[in-house]
């Protein structure tokens, strides 16, 4: 069931609203509700590999796991989530492990708006983690934040300097930074350059953590494990009323974009069935895309 759900969300067909009218509002962060770890970085950082080892990790802990993987590169190859199932594969067989990839449906910020709808269909059906993996492209790995409690940025020695990082805005977004092929040269002077730069971050309560990892070594897993439950603790320790701000945000940005992207779904069908002379006047430009869109939003 919540395979088809994720379906639906993802294809954003008009239905949608229909079927998902009775999954509740995400919960607040607390007891119960799932802890949402933003996984994100440049592409080939790692991540997969990584995020698999967290998988492991959370299961260690006794922890329900669900992973969501985004990736905007799957429609044109195919390629990457494939690659991420047969890496995924070791806990195929793990009821408390749920995975699913997200493929592209036209555009990026339609993706990262069904990963957070997805992130609510997960929290009503219990998870304890929602790992959710973007890959760092333009924007976003800034909308994963808008999801995420805990977010962590890899990095790896070879993935450009700490300039880069910053420019790019990956140090406002990051919880924890994880600089990954730690087994490669050149780790140990980004980790000190992300330090520095982590610590001269004014506008937060906490600075953040800087790991060295190997996850296809399954090196620093448990300094990662550790990192990722104190950033948790910190986040509770917040209190109730600073999530409850933070959930309200999300809630009525979901709002929007549910009825922004439904009456698009809805005109479109319209166009195709019952549209047709209105259609011919904007195919032909009798009608301009500007008068036809204030006539649709004023229609009686
Ligand atoms: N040497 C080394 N290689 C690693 C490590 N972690 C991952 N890799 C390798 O890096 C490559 C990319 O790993 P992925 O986990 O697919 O990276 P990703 O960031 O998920 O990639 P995309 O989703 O395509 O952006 C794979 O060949 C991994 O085996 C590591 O700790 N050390
Ligand atoms: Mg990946």
């Amino acid at each position: 069931m919540l395979a088809r759900a994720i379906s639906l969300v993802e294809a954003g067909t008009e239905g949608v609203l229909e079927a998902l009218k009775n999954v509740p509002a995400r919960r607040s962060f607390g007891p119960g509700a799932p802890r949402v770890i933003g996984v994100t970085g440049p592409p080939g950082a790692g991540k997969s590999t990584l995020v698999n080892q967290l998988v492991g990790q959370g299961r260690g802990q006794g922890l329900r796991v669900a992973v969501v993987a985004v990736d905007p590169s799957s429609p044109f190859t195919g390629g990457a989530i494939l690659a991420d199932r047969i890496r995924l594969e070791e806990h195929a067989v793990d009821e408390g492990v749920f995975v699913r990839s997200l493929s592209s449906r036209g555009h990026l910020g339609g993706l990262c708006r069904a990963a957070g709808q997805v992130v609510d269909l997960l929290d009503a059906c219990g998870w304890d983690w929602v790992i959710v993996e973007t890959v760092g492209v333009g924007q976003s790995e800034l909308s994963v934040c808008e999801v995420a409690d805990t977010v962590v940025v890899v990095l790896t020695p070879e993935s450009g300097d700490t300039v880069q990082t910053m420019k790019a805005g990956l140090l406002e977004v990051a919880d924890i930074f994880v600089v990954n092929k730690a087994d490669r040269p050149g780790a140990g002077i980004l980790v000190r350059e992300l330090e520095e730069a982590a610590q001269m971050d004014p506008r937060r309560g906490h600075s953040a953590a800087v790991l060295e990892v190997s996850a296809l070594h399954r090196e620093g897993l448990e300094a990662l494990l550790k990192s990722v439950l104190k950033h948790g603790d910190w986040c509770e320790s917040l209190g109730r009323d600073n999530w409850e701000k933070r959930r309200a945000e999300g809630r009525l940005r979901t709002f929007l974009d549910l009825v922004s992207e439904g009456a698009r779904a809805s005109a479109a069908t319209w166009l195709q069935q019952d549209g047709d002379s209105f259609r011919q006047s904007l195919v032909e430009g009798t009608m301009s895309p500007y008068q036809a869109a204030f006539r649709w939003m004023n229609r009686a």
